[in-house]
């Protein structure tokens, strides 16, 4: 299998997050493309440095274009506004409070954003960008015919919604390379997410479609992020009824439980008649993953790509989350490796 990078994804380097009453160094680290291409390499993956040249066509379908334009300018904005170090917004338009984008870049941070966790820097522009087209290429390549194909994003996307950022996500990459398959002719196709949050920016968007079929399992929102959605009582509306399915699971859930789940989840796309798969790809299930709660174990990755493969769809895998840097590269060759063999 083949896997697409970009150098670019460096750009993006957010200087500190607030994580239990501290500021600390963040999680989401240019270090863990380094360790992924590392691991892929080493096992025998090739690696297909970006060179997709910037396509907003299937983007502007996902995400909103005032959304677009804000993330464009943002970061001239802030310093225009004479404020320095990262941008992160503070202040959110919550209950009773006007749904109306202000003037001043303080506020419109708060009001396309879902949380204080995603910094903006002078590169995130573009690393976002180059993870999106990293992200358009792994699909082009499977469009050309090889079975699948990963792309290693950086920042992340499924946590990015028609006009939110939040989670470290920017832009849906996941939702982008649908959108694709979409516009190239296919009827419909599914989305799984196995990240170990809920991919809320991926729901958001194919929320009232009917071509998109999304699945997410993750840590139930009673006790982890994004905390305000993600339960499975969230199917859909509209022409999108009955195509959303979440599995929210305890603190604690190991591979047998999540398997489960999984299957479940395999067992409805077949149902759906998608005709392509998109793996929203995050390894923060692994159990010494810093922020996340499940207990999966290094070799359950080499099952659930199997269990995947089972699907026999073409198949792009994205990058999501994934923040233990020992294992980072191991669980997602093993993700591979497993979908190769199964
Ligand atoms: C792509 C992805 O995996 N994004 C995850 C974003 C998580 N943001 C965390 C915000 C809350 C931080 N505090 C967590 C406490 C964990 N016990
Ligand atoms: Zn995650």
């Amino acid at each position: 299998m083949k896997f697409i990078y970009s150098d670019s994804h460096k750009l993006h380097f957010p200087q500190a997050e607030y994580h239990r009453g501290e500021m600390v160094t963040p999680f989401e680290k240019p270090e863990r493309i380094n360790l992924i291409t590392a691991r892929l390499d080493e096992v025998g993956f090739t690696g297909i440095q970006c060179d997709e040249l910037w396509n907003s066509e299937p983007v502007l379908k996902v995400h909103s274009a005032d959304y677009l334009q804000f993330l464009e300018t943002a970061w001239q904005e802030w310093l225009a506004a004479g404020f320095d170090g990262d941008l992160m917004a503070g202040n959110f338009p919550v209950r009773r409070m006007q749904q109306r984008c202000p003037k001043h870049i303080d506020g419109k941070a708060g009001f396309y954003s879902s949380g204080n966790d995603t910094s903006i820097n002078a590169g995130t522009w573009e690393a976002a960008q180059a993870s999106c087209m990293a992200a358009q290429q792994a699909q082009k390549v499977v469009a050309n015919g090889d079975a699948a194909c990963l792309a290693l994003c950086r920042p992340p996307g499924h946590h990015a919604g028609k006009d939110l950022f939040g989670g470290y996500c920017f832009l849906n990459n996941a939702a982008v390379v649908a959108q694709m398959f979409l516009d190239q002719g296919a009827k419909k196709v599914a989305i799984i997410d196995i990240d170990f949050h809920h991919g809320n920016g991926t729901q958001d968007i194919f929320y009232e479609r009917g071509d998109v079929l999304f699945a997410s399992l993750h840590g139930q929102p009673e006790d982890s992020f994004p905390y305000y959605s993600g339960y499975a009582d969230e199917t859909g509306e509209g022409d999108g009824a009955g195509c959303n399915f979440n599995f929210p699971m305890p603190p604690g859930t190991r591979y047998e439980t999540w398997a489960e789940a999984l299957n479940e989840a395999i067992f409805l796309i077949q149902n759906f008649s998608a005709e392509a798969l998109i793996v929203s790809l995050g390894v923060d299930t692994y159990k010494e993953d810093p922020i996340s709660f499940f207990g999966l174990e290094k070799e359950d990755y080499l099952q659930c790509g199997k269990q995947l493969s089972q699907l026999t769809l073409p198949t792009v895998f994205v990058l999501e989350g994934g923040y233990a840097l020992e294992t980072v590269g191991q669980n997602v060759a093993n993700v591979l490796i497993g979908f190769e063999g199964g």
